[in-house]
């Protein structure tokens, strides 16, 4: 069986080749691609036991698609795909990750300039050739010079954001899991963690029989190299670069494998030394004392024979972990089943928004949430953002709907633009219609860092503001955020008593780990959001909670953990 995730992962690069093919991600056949990978990650079921015919039913999936992915499901391979890469080696592919390079400009400057790496490309900037090119300029020039300083591209060590990472490594997984004789596979290191970016890919799987599932491995169509094959360890190379090593232990050592192979190699360190002291040894195979085994099946047995509550893997960094649980001040870590609602949430009233009002709602109460804030974009947003009328009759639609679900507050929300001075949406008064709103920046990324301070300080100041959405903007590994003076933000956020959103797309993480530690310390209220966008999108509570986490933020921290009546309370506190 093939899963979504990898037939997901094969339209993406159809879609992205494509592009690059036609000059264009707005082209009428990416958009196409587009539109079937929104449908299959809608849909519930697996695709791969579908028919073409099937397939077709799913929304936005046409007939051609629908062909293409059946092609993928039994032959493991698309011709069209093939054909595409032959033409568009990865090398040159890598370099849409470049902000400000799309497909049209990438297709000019390969033509004209012969540019295939990013060698090429710096050596075409260092000699000022692309300036020369028509429609392209200095700035562009030297925007796109920054963005390569900025992201880090260069250099052999380069690592995957996480985003990319995760469906590679959940699609592996729940392959090998399905093998018969597998317990488990699991995915391990620095992506259980939730680092914003990986080296590389470990798997750990629990099986008796090692040798299948090396071999699965081996010829995995993922696999474009093997790059280390041993009885119980496997490493391949995915078609852009990322190794994944996939290592496979008795069922009954599964706990010491995961915690050894999930790290970090210094939280390790210091839990070895913790057995040490106890005159014991911890090792992947298990927890010793001499010859016998004191623990090794799960993780939890190995830190409670340690003294040690189970730490989630997202706080494993020995930053302090180890020795705060163990003295009993590890905060009351904030999890995921103490989440009571969603506050940052789309319907298709936004322009990108790619669910109805209703299929979100529905999905919200799905998981059980008692108050859901729908937020849609201000008018400033063009596009995207609605005018007050559209959000007056969203509105009605919002209480009418809400007579269906008596269990839950639907609050009438907001997702305000700040402008580049910290101006908002709409006017003061009518700002204060809504329920709760969230502010967000989504333009002007370049602005030195002072000016973006005091645009957040402005934009927080303001009495209808709840929370700040996505604090820096950045896109891991695409787009870099903007730059600001974190204390002072923070600062201003505990004064002001506006919350810090932590949003939980994988590509955003935004705010980071880092900056969520500092803000419970200076006592700034969380709220953990999705941003949805589709129903699809509401999993990625899972993701904000454990960045969450890894902030070392507990449930208290966290405002949408509240009672509603509480969280209520609060959204009317700065009115
Ligand atoms: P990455 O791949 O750079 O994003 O980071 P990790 O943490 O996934 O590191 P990786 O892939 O080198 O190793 C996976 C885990 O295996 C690591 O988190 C801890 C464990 N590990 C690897 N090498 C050592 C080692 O030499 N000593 C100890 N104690 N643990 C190790
Ligand atoms: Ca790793
Ligand atoms: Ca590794
Ligand atoms: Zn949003």
């Amino acid at each position: 069986m093939i899963s979504n995730a990898r037939i997901l992962g094969v339209l993406a690069e159809l879609a992205k080749l494509i592009a690059l093919d036609e000059g264009s991600s707005q082209a009428f056949k990416v958009r196409a691609y587009e539109n079937a990978i929104h449908g299959i990650e809608g849909y519930p079921g697996n695709v791969s036991i579908l028919t073409v015919k099937e397939m077709e039913a799913i929304k936005g999936v046409g007939g051609s698609i629908a062909t293409r992915v059946k092609e993928f499901v039994d032959t493991g391979s698309v011709k069209k795909l093939d054909e595409l890469r032959a033409k568009y080696p990865p090398a040159l592919v890598e370099l849409l990750k470049v902000p400000g390079l799309g497909p049209k400009t990438l297709k000019l400057i390969r033509a004209e300039l012969g540019i295939e790496t990013l060698d090429d490309l710096k050596a075409a900037i260092d000699r000022q050739a692309l300036r020369e090119l028509p429609g392209l300029g200095r700035t562009t020039e030297e925007k796109i010079a920054k963005s390569i300083e900025r992201l880090g591209l260069h250099g052999k060590d380069r690592r995957t954001p996480i985003a990319e990472a995760m469906p590679i490594a959940a699609g592996l997984a729940t392959e090998l899991a399905a093998l018969p004789g597998v317990e488990a596979a699991i995915p391990a290191g620095s992506l259980r963690r939730l680092a914003e970016t990986i080296g590389d890919i470990d798997i750990v799987v629990a099986a008796d029989d090692a040798q299948q599932v090396m071999q699965a491995v081996a010829t995995h169509p993922a696999a474009t190299e093997i790059v280390g094959s041993g009885e119980t360890k496997t490493s391949i190379l995915t078609r852009s670069g990322l190794q994944v090593d996939v290592r496979v232990v008795a069922p009954s050592q599964l706990g010491a494998a995961l915690l050894y192979f999930t790290g970090s190699k210094a939280h390790n360190v210091a839990l070895r030394q913790r057995a040490i002291d106890r005159g014991w040894l911890l090792n992947e195979y298990g927890l010793f004392e001499g010859e016998e085994l004191l623990a090794a099946a799960d993780e939890s047995e190995i830190y409670q024979r340690l003294d040690l509550p189970l730490l989630p893997p997202s706080i494993r960094e020995n930053q302090g972990e180890i020795e705060a649980a163990a003295n009993g001040s590890l905060p009351d870590l904030v999890s995921l089943d103490q989440v009571k609602g969603d506050l940052h949430f789309h319907s298709d009233q936004s322009g990108d928004g790619r669910s109805s009002l209703e299929e979100m709602v529905a999905a919200a109460a799905d998981r059980g949430y008692t108050y859901l804030a729908i937020t849609e974009h201000g008018e400033d947003l063009a596009i995207n953002g609605s005018s007050r009328e559209q959000m007056l009759a969203h509105r009605d639609r919002i209480r009418e709907l809400n007579t269906k679900y008596p269990e839950m507050s639907l609050l009438f929300g907001c997702e305000l633009n700040i402008g580049p001075q910290g101006s908002l949406d709409y006017d003061p008064e009518f700002r204060l219609l809504f329920d709760w709103t969230v502010a967000s920046v989504h333009s002007h990324f370049d602005l030195p860092a002072e000016v973006q301070t005091s645009r957040l300080l402005k934009a927080m100041a303001d009495p209808a503001v709840n929370a700040i959405g996505h604090l820096t903007g950045r896109y891991i590994g695409r787009r870099p955020g903007i730059e600001l003076d974190v204390d002072t933000v923070l600062e201003g956020l505990a004064v002001s008593g506006v919350a810090l959103e932590l949003n939980g797309a994988l590509d955003r993480l935004d705010a980071s780990a880092k900056v969520t530690r500092g803000a419970v310390a200076a006592g700034v209220t969380l709220v953990i959001s999705t941003d949805s966008h589709h129903t699809s999108d509401l999993r990625r509570m899972a993701y904000g909670v454990a960045n969450a986490q890894r902030g070392w933020a507990a449930a208290a921290d966290v405002a949408n953990t509240w009672s509603t009546e509480r969280f209520l309370d609060f959204t009317r506190s700065r009115r």
